[in-house]
């Protein structure tokens, strides 16, 4: 079977990365991600990615490229990363996250990413770099 996808926003806003900490599950709380989820059945992962960033968020974004690669969560699921543009709204931790950054080109080590999230976050540094 294949795995399934969780997508993810590296969502810039002038030059600067989101970063979001999660308050749950208890084995992930306190650790930084880039904010997304799962699909729901019959999304396409862009629309589940606008959906997961208006839930959590409370912001309308706009998916701008998808980052090469795919990283292993547990067992079954992989994770994927656009870059995404803000289109309106100020990003809240409305749900699943107690706190946000946004992190400057130098700053990209300064919170402490899920073990997960490291290898997309340097794709994502890369990819901004060029
Ligand atoms: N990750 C992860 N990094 C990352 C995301 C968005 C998700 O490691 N940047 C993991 C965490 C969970 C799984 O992927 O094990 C699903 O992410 P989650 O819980 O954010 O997905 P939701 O919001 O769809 O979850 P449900 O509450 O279960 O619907």
């Amino acid at each position: 079977m294949s795995d399934r996808v969780v997508v993810a926003g590296a969502v810039y806003d002038r030059g600067r990365l989101l970063a979001a900490r999660r308050s749950a599950p208890e084995e992930l709380a306190g650790r930084w991600e880039l904010p997304g989820g799962k699909l729901e059945p019959g999304e396409s992962p862009e629309q589940a990615l606008v959906r997961e960033l208006r839930e959590e968020l409370g912001v309308e974004t706009e998916p701008v490229e998808r980052v090469p690669g795919e990283w292993p969560l547990k067992p079954g699921y992989v994770l994927r990363v656009w870059t995404v543009r803000l289109l309106s709204g100020e990003p809240r931790p409305l749900e699943d996250h107690d706190a946000l950054r946004w992190l400057g080109p130098h700053e990209l080590d300064d919170v402490d990413w899920l073990d997960q999230d490291r290898p997309a976050v340097a794709a994502v540094a890369g990819l901004s770099a060029e």
